[in-house]
């Protein structure tokens, strides 16, 4: 039966989930306008960690199973790209991943499991935020922090 009450609490259910939708654009918003020069082209920033796992091991990073883990988030068509190829490559019981909360705010990727059944903890590093993850491979390290990142257990840094 609808009584005044279940409509008051649905209408809040529908004014929260369009304040959510609101903020998630606001803040892709704010990322997209960050890369964009006065005419308006997207500009990508270079990546700061852009190693490679060699079977040789000569790139400092030898293929070896379960000694990498990947931070990513399935909002990003880049970080979503890599979960493709691992599954494609038939590497998901060898390499491991998290998932941050889609919703990017200030402060940048954040872990929140309880976010939806999606989002993860990080369960490597333990981390609350992504810039945590960055600044354990390098203390000093200033850029962008992005999705996705392939972690490296063994020597504990981002390849
Ligand atoms: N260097 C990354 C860039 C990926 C990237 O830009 N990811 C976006 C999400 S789609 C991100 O993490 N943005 C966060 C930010 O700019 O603060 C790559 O090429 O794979």
């Amino acid at each position: 039966m609808t009584t005044p009450l279940t409509t008051l609490r649905s209408t809040i259910r529908f004014s929260q989930t369009l304040y959510r939708i609101a903020a998630a654009a606001t803040s892709m918003a704010t990322v997209a306008t960050k890369d964009l020069t006065a005419t308006g082209e997207f500009v990508r920033r270079p990546t700061a960690f852009h190693n490679k796992i060699t079977a040789d091991g000569s790139s400092g990073f030898k293929a070896e199973a379960n000694r990498y883990h990947l931070y990513v988030c399935y909002a990003c068509p880049w970080a979503s790209r890599t979960l493709a190829v691992r599954k494609l490559k038939g590497l998901e019981k060898i390499i491991s991943f998290n998932v941050v909360d889609w919703l990017l705010e200030e402060g940048g990727w954040k872990f929140n499991p309880n976010r939806d059944d999606a989002t993860t903890a990080d369960t490597v590093n333990g981390s609350a935020r992504l810039r945590e993850v960055y600044l354990k491979a390098d203390s000093c390290y200033a850029g962008a922090i992005t999705v996705p990142v392939l972690w490296d257990k063994k020597t504990g840094t981002i390849v």
